[in-house]
C-alpha cells in the first residue's frame, strides 16, 4: 500500500535484527496490555452501569489476588530487563577479532580513517559479514553517529574515545546521520556507509591511499615529536618502554592499576601528569595543543602496534604490576 513507507529501515547488521526482535517483543506486550485495558474499561462500564438493579458485593481484599498482579508484571519486567541487558552488553562489547577503524567527526563532518591508512570523508567503505569497531572521537563538540540500517547510534565526544561495534549482513549503501544537534549544519552532516563483498572491498583497499598505514604514520610523528628520546626499546629510558603496553595493565605510582587503552594512551600524550606510571617521574612534558585529534590517533596506533617480538617478553623497565583482577590480554 506505501511502497516507499516502510514500517522500519531494512536490517543490514547483526545488531538490527537483535534489537528489533526485542523492540517486537516490547510493543507485543505494551500493545496487548493497552488493549486489554481498553476493552475491560468498556465491558465493565457497561455490566457495572448505574441503574444496576443485582448490585455486586464489592471484594474487601484477596491476597491471592493482590499476589498474581504483583507477580506476574514483576516476571514480565524482568524478563525486559534480563533480555535488553543481555543486548546492551553484546552491543557494547567489541569482538576481539574485530576490525579497527578510527572517527573524528567536526563540524560539519565524519573524518574516518582506516588501519591501512585509507582515509574518507562522510563515507565508509567496510566488507560484509566482518566485526567492525570504530574508534571514535571529536574535535569540537557532541556529535552522535548514527546508522538506521544497524539500529546503532553512539554519542561522539571531544576529549575522549567512544567505541561502537557492528557486523554488517548485506551489502548496500546505508545512511549515516549526525543524531546530536551539533550547530548549524548539522542537518548537513551526513554521509553513507557502503557494505561492499569481500572481493570489492579488496578491490576498494588496493585502488587508494598509498601513505602507509596509520601505525607507520604514527612511527614517524613518534620520532618528530622526539618521543623516542625517552621511550626507548630498552630499559635505559627517562621513560618507560612501550612495546607491549597496550590493552594491558599498567601499575601506577599511587598504586593503582588502569588498563592501556585508547583513552590511557590519549590522556598520558595530553596530561602526561594524571597518571604516572609507577618507578618514573613526571618529566613528560603535555603535547596538548601540538598534536590534533588524528595525529593523536596515529600515535595511538603505533603504539597499539608495538606489541613486541611474540617470542620473548618485552624487556621492561617497570615494575611488575601485582595480581589483581584486571587480567592482561592472551597474545
Ligand atoms: C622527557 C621524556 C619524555 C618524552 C619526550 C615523552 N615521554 Fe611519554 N613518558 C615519559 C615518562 C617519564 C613517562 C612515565 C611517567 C608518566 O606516566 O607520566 C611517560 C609515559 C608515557 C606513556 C604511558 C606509558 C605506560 O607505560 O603506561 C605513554 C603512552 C607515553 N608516555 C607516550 C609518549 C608519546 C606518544 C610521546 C611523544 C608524543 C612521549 N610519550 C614523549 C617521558 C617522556
Ligand atoms: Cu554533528
Amino acid at each position: 500500500m506505501f511502497p516507499n513507507f516502510p514500517i522500519w529501515p531494512v536490517r543490514a547488521a547483526t545488531s538490527a535484527s537483535n534489537l528489533d526482535a526485542l523492540f517486537i517483543f516490547l510493543l507485543l506486550v505494551t500493545g496487548t496490555v493497552t488493549l486489554m485495558i481498553f476493552i475491560l474499561i468498556t465491558l465493565f462500564a457497561l455490566r457495572y452501569r448505574h441503574d444496576l438493579v443485582d448490585k455486586p458485593t464489592p471484594i474487601l481484599g484477596s491476597l491471592a489476588l493482590e499476589t498474581t498482579w504483583s507477580l506476574v508484571p514483576f516476571g514480565i519486567f524482568l524478563i525486559f530487563f534480563v533480555w535488553g541487558a543481555v543486548l546492551y552488553f553484546q552491543e557494547r562489547t567489541a569482538p576481539p577479532d574485530s576490525m579497527e577503524i578510527y572517527v573524528v567527526a567536526k563540524q560539519w563532518m565524519w573524518k574516518l580513517q582506516h588501519a591501512d591508512g585509507q582515509r574518507e570523508i562522510n563515507e565508509l567503505h567496510v566488507p560484509v559479514d566482518r566485526n567492525v569497531k570504530l574508534i571514535m572521537t571529536s574535535q569540537d563538540v557532541i556529535h552522535s553517529f548514527f546508522v538506521p540500517a544497524f539500529r546503532l547510534k553512539q554519542d561522539v565526544l571531544p576529549g575522549r574515545y567512544t567505541t561502537l561495534w557492528f557486523h554488517a549482513i548485506r551489502p548496500g549503501t546505508y545512511h549515516l546521520f549526525c543524531a546530536e544537534y551539533c550547530g548549524t549544519q548539522h542537518s548537513g552532516m551526513i554521509g553513507s556507509i557502503v557494505v561492499m563483498n569481500p572481493a570489492a572491498y579488496e578491490a576498494w583497499l588496493s585502488g587508494g591511499g598509498g601513505e602507509g598505514s596509520l601505525a607507520s604514520t604514527g612511527q614517524k610523528l613518534f620520532q618528530q615529536l622526539g618521543c623516542g628520546s625517552c621511550h626507548r626499546s630498552d630499559t635505559q629510558g627517562r621513560g618507560p618502554n612501550l612495546v607491549g603496553v597496550f590493552s594491558k595493565p599498567v601499575l601506577l605510582e599511587d598504586g593503582r592499576t588502569v588498563v592501556a587503552d585508547e583513552n590511557y594512551v590519549r590522556e598520558s600524550i595530553l596530561n602526561p601528569g594524571a597518571k604516572i606510571v609507577a618507578g618514573f617521574k613526571n618529566i613528560m612534558p603535555s603535547f596538548q595543543g601540538v598534536v590534533n585529534e588524528e595525529q593523536l590517533l596515529s600515535l595511538i596506533a603505533y603504539v597499539k602496534s608495538l606489541q613486541g617480538s611474540q617470542q620473548a617478553e618485552p624487556v621492561s623497565n617497570r615494575p611488575a604490576v601485582p595480581n589483581t583482577s584486571a587480567q592482561p590480554r592472551v597474545k
